[in-house]
């Protein structure tokens, strides 16, 4: 630095110190975030191991002080993680309709300073795709108008309709019965891919 009076000068050396503070996010490593398991069963183990580092801390091999979470109080009561970033599915999952999803998005955090609300932990998210294969947990069920049975025989229809659609919320194809004929004197029952 210097100084002048306009005819004398004089220097000095400032030595500024500049203060880590924390204002880095913690960012996640590369991981497995597509995942394959069988619905209605509960995997040993970790479905999956994240890893983040917090890019305030210079030396990757200090401890970086990240703590996981899994967001979300639904996925929360599915999920843990814990410190090492293992995730863990705690409860069978359900693929099939009316109230399963055969893909479910799993928001994973992270949080630096270890979390420590008062240190103001700053947080940031990825996501996990857990694909889910189908089991043979469902029957077949008749999603059509009331048919009327008697031995085994058709005897009314109450709408008129050609084919009866057996659903089953599988992965299997569905079924569909045709009649020969709305009256119905004997189901012609005959089978086919919808
Ligand atoms: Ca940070
Ligand atoms: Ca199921
Ligand atoms: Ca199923």
């Amino acid at each position: 630095m210097e100084a002048s009076d306009g005819v004398y000068k004089d220097y000095a050396n400032v030595i500024v110190k500049v203060e880590n503070v924390n204002d880095n996010p913690p960012v996640f490593n590369h991981h497995k975030s597509n995942i394959t398991i069988e619905e209605e069963s509960v995997p040993p183990g970790c479905l999956t191991t994240v890893t983040a580092y917090d890019p305030d801390i210079p030396n990757r091999a200090d401890p970086q002080n990240i703590t996981y979470f899994v967001d979300g109080d639904v996925q929360n009561r599915l999920f843990e993680i814990d410190r090492t970033g293992c995730l863990k599915l705690l409860k069978p999952l359900n693929r099939d309709q009316p109230d399963g999803f055969p893909t479910i998005q799993v928001t994973i955090g992270a949080a630096d300073v270890n979390g420590e609300e008062a240190l103001r932990p700053l947080k940031t998210t990825t996501y996990i795709y857990i694909s889910l294969t189908d089991i043979n947990d469902n029957a077949p069920f008749l999603d059509m108008v009331s048919i009327i049975w008697k031995n085994f025989f058709c005897i009314h229809i109450v709408r008129d309709v050609n084919c009866a659609l057996m659903r089953n919320y599988n992965n299997t194809e569905n079924i569909v019965i045709l009649f020969s004929n709305n009256l119905c004197t004997g189901p012609r029952t005959e089978a086919r891919a919808s």
